[in-house]
Order: C-alpha cells, then sequence, then structure tokens
C-alpha cells in the first residue's frame, strides 16, 4: 500500500487513488485537509521590488545564469495544478502554479556529471537543501503567480520554488539564488532537526523519526 502510495505521490497527481476513498488517498498520513492557506515563514517579509530582483543560477553547472526580471519573464512558462502538504500537518488541494519549470532550467545551465543536490536560499536569509534528482521531478518550478495572478509576498512572490512531492519547507519563498552542488549542505531546518529528505507520504518530518 506505502509502495504504490509512494508511486502515486510520484506521479504528481493520484490517478488510481481518486477511485477509492479520495480523502485517504490523496491526503498522506498525519495530514489534515484546509481551504485556507496559511502563511509560515521565519518572520521577515522581503520588500517586493522587480527593479532589483535577481536570479543567480551557478555552481556546479557547465552555464552559469543571471537573470533580471524581464529575463526571467522570456524562459518557456508552465502552468501545473499540484496539492501541497506542511510538515506541521495541514495539506492544500489543487493549487494552480505558473512559473520556469526545473527541466527548463537544467536544460540552460547543464549542472555537471559529480552535481548531486541543489540548495536554495531566499532573500530572508532561508536556505533548503534538495537533491537534483528530485529537483528534475516534472512538477517542480520557479513559480510567479498561482490562480492566474503574482504570487503574494506573503507565500513567497516575487518567485517560489515548488516541490510539491516534499513537505513545503522546501519550496524555499523569495527565491534569490540556486547553487548546484556535488555535497549535500543541510539547509536552515535541515540542521534544526528536520528530515533531509521530506516526502509526506513516508512521513519523513524530522530527522530521528
Ligand atoms: N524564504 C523562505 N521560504 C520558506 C520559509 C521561510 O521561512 N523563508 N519557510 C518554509 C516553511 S517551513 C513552510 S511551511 C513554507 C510555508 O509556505 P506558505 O507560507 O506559502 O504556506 O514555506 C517554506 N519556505
Ligand atoms: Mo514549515
Amino acid at each position: 500500500m506505502i509502495a504504490s502510495k509512494e508511486a502515486w505521490a510520484r506521479e504528481g497527481r493520484l490517478l488510481t487513488g481518486r477511485q477509492g476513498d479520495p480523502e485517504r488517498d490523496r491526503l498522506p498520513p498525519g495530514q489534515r485537509l484546509v481551504k485556507d492557506w496559511p502563511v509560515l515563514d521565519l518572520g521577515a517579509l522581503p520588500k517586493r521590488d522587480l527593479e532589483k530582483w535577481r536570479l543567480r543560477i551557478d555552481g556546479a553547472v557547465e552555464n552559469r545564469i543571471i537573470w533580471d526580471w524581464p529575463a526571467y519573464q522570456q524562459q518557456n512558462q508552465s502552468r501545473i495544478t499540484t496539492d501541497i502538504h506542511c510538515v506541521t500537518g495541514w495539506s492544500r488541494y489543487d493549487n494552480d502554479w505558473q512559473g520556469v519549470s526545473a527541466a527548463h532550467i537544467l536544460k540552460l545551465v547543464k549542472p555537471h556529471q559529480d552535481a548531486r543536490h541543489c540548495i536554495f536560499y531566499s532573500r530572508d536569509g532561508y536556505t533548503t537543501n534538495v537533491r537534483l534528482d528530485r529537483f528534475t521531478d516534472n512538477d517542480v518550478l520557479l513559480a510567479h503567480s498561482w490562480r492566474g495572478k503574482p504570487l503574494s509576498p506573503a507565500h513567497g512572490g516575487s518567485v517560489r520554488i515548488v516541490m510539491p512531492k516534499w513537505y513545503l519547507w522546501k519550496s524555499a519563498k523569495w527565491l534569490r539564488r540556486i547553487e548546484f552542488t556535488t555535497n549535500a549542505r543541510p539547509g536552515y531546518w535541515e540542521t534544526r532537526g528536520y528530515h533531509n529528505e521530506a516526502v509526506p507520504w513516508k512521513e519523513e518530518r524530522y530527522s530521528d523519526d
């Protein structure tokens, strides 16, 4: 059962799950469904300033990137709908995101053969790390819009990462830099007891679980 749920989770949309009890098959263990969208962060809200906005993508890559806002807007745009799951216990269904896909970024930067990890750096000083082989999931997005409107500052606008298959602390808000690395470098919550992997279907909440 767990194995098949993980497989559905990897698919991104729980197609098989819908045929059974939708609540049980779509909601990861220990989660409750919410209709609103709670705000959780370190409490420092960066100013939204598109003139000064930059995104740097560097580290173990062939081609470094620095985008300003117009350059980022000119990239191929993707639109996807995903569920999100917060480690504090809430999940929210059917979030409609627009942005630039991780797949598009990987094609441009070409990570080195030995690159294994990505580190996300945010404007509020927050960092989080993910494995490169999960950043390549086809539902990973650098999102600028939600339900067709610019992502609100509270939820990470101008641009946040969306990594729907991992707990939401991996989805860095106010993104300013992605660094590709050969070694894992634990981020803010990963150095404070959170799990390194963070897969909701396995309840990878805290590293001593
Ligand atoms: N830059 C930044 N990104 C962040 C955080 C943060 O403090 N700073 N908190 C993380 C955590 S712990 C959670 S649960 C989600 C919450 O996202 P939301 O406020 O949009 O619900 O953002 C994640 N991304
Ligand atoms: Mo969180």
